[in-house]
């Protein structure tokens, strides 16, 4: 049996230019890994904590030298001599150091990146691409070339990752669930590219924001659906078809005094109102998916929205769950979404991540896994949403090095999977 034999951790900058955590493992036999951790910007009341230092002379307050210190200082020696193959002895041991309900102590991020470089590390001593292990360790599907998670492609960025203007945050394009991988990233590419034309003709701004999807200058977030359905038109694809829109709502963040305020309609609007311009936008454009339609304490609106439209579609979880069991046992019980946004760093450790995601599929919820806004080149989560049978994954727009090393990866696992089943 492998022994891990050093951990060391670093501060290093992610795609948003801010400070994050980097740690690197070794056993004794020399195996190493190496995880770095995303970071939101519109992260959930609940998540657990990311540590940073609020040193304003550093970074602005956001360096992250205190959860390096924790990782090196405090934790490393625990970790030492352990076996990286017994996940759940490495994740109990991170949250007995912690001891807290929300990883406040050693700060979620510090214990992340400890437990992701384990995990890795333990696929690296046995041999196995980590999809491999994952499949092996948690044993929630057995994956083939034909049926990889579906990308969902976030086309124009809107909230807080985009330009200002619009308030919805994701606008998303998502391929039909019957494609390959590989057709899926080629509509995906494509669409993006048709979006980037049509934007450049309107002579509307087409930089992009923090997940690669274009920020552009529109007047509402029905224009932005709007231009989405043009792009479709005009490429060799059928909407509802070959593709389908979807929306990130992150409606939390739109929560101003109890009422929601959208730039499509004059007036602010109460939850129920809200409700019923989300189901007539489902009548009109018949979407695929709503996230976050809903504030993350507005339980009454989204058991509501999903008692009337959640049959049609799906009524996705980030904020409101957070990728948090007790979360999650709540929204089932209440009957409040039908589908969870996987993000490990909404929980801080591998183990709990799976156990979240096998409580979620025990009760047929579809799984997404996510990245985060500000995120780094690591492509951990291709496999590990490969591994856990995750219906979808969202990785943000095919662009920006961060989000393309996960497609990538996934587009490896295909042809890997391909090359061995045939
Ligand atoms: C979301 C995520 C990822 P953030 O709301 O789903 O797209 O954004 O990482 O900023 O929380
Ligand atoms: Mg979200």
């Amino acid at each position: 049996m492998a022994k891990i034999k050093s951990v060391y951790s670093r501060e290093i900058l992610d795609s948003r230019g801010n400070p994050t955590i980097e740690t690197t493992i070794w056993t004794d036999n020399n195996h190493g890994s190496v995880a770095s951790i995303p970071s939101g910007a519109s992260t959930g009341k609940l998540e657990a904590v990311e540590l940073r230092d609020g040193d304003q002379q550093r970074f602005n307050g956001l360096g992250v030298l205190k959860a390096v210190a924790n990782v090196n200082q405090i934790i490393a020696k625990y970790i030492i001599g352990q076996d990286p193959t017994n996940q759940n002895n490495i994740d109990q041991i991170l949250l007995n150091l912690d001891g807290t309900e929300n990883k406040s102590k050693l700060g979620a991020n510090a214990i992340l990146s400890v437990s992701q470089a384990c995990f890795e590390l333990g696929a690296a001593c046995e041999d196995k691409p980590t999809f491999e292990y994952t499949v092996e360790k948690y044993g929630l599907t057995i994956p083939t070339a034909l049926h990889l998670p579906t990308p969902i492609f976030n086309l124009i960025n809107g909230g807080k990752h985009g330009a200002g203007n619009l308030e919805f945050q994701e606008f998303h394009i998502i391929p039909s669930s019957q494609k390959q991988f590989s057709e899926a990233l080629e509509i995906g590419s494509e669409l993006y590219h048709n979006l980037k034309n049509i934007l450049i003709e309107k002579k509307a701004i087409h930089s992009v924001g923090d997940e690669g999807g274009f920020a552009p200058n529109l007047f509402s977030n029905t224009d932005a659906i709007e231009l989405l359905v043009e792009t479709v038109e005009s490429s060799r694809y059928k909407l509802n078809q070959d593709v389908f829109i979807g929306l990130d709502i992150a409606a939390s963040e739109l929560l101003k005094n109890g009422k929601y305020k959208i730039s499509d309609v004059k007036d602010n609007l109460s939850g129920e109102q809200f409700r019923d311009f989300l189901i007539d936008l489902n009548r009109k454009y018949s979407l695929i998916s709503i996230e976050d339609p809903f504030d993350q304490e507005d339980w009454k609106d989204w058991i509501d929205l999903t008692a009337n439209i959640g049959k049609q579609l799906m009524i996705v979880g980030d904020d409101l769950l957070v990728t948090n069991k007790k979360r999650l046992a709540e929204a089932i019980e209440k009957g409040a979404c039908n589908a969870i946004l996987i993000k490990p760093n909404q929980i801080g450790t591998i183990s709990e991540t799976a156990s979240v995601i096998k409580l979620a599929k025990k009760n047929n919820f579809s799984i997404i896994v996510s990245h985060r806004s500000g995120d780094t080149d690591e492509d951990f989560l291709a496999d590990f949403a490969v591994g856990v049978g995750a219906d979808f994954v969202k990785f943000g727009a095919p662009g920006r090095g961060e989000r393309i090393a996960k497609y990538n990866r996934l587009s490896f696992i295909q042809e890997y999977l391909a090359s061995k089943n045939g």
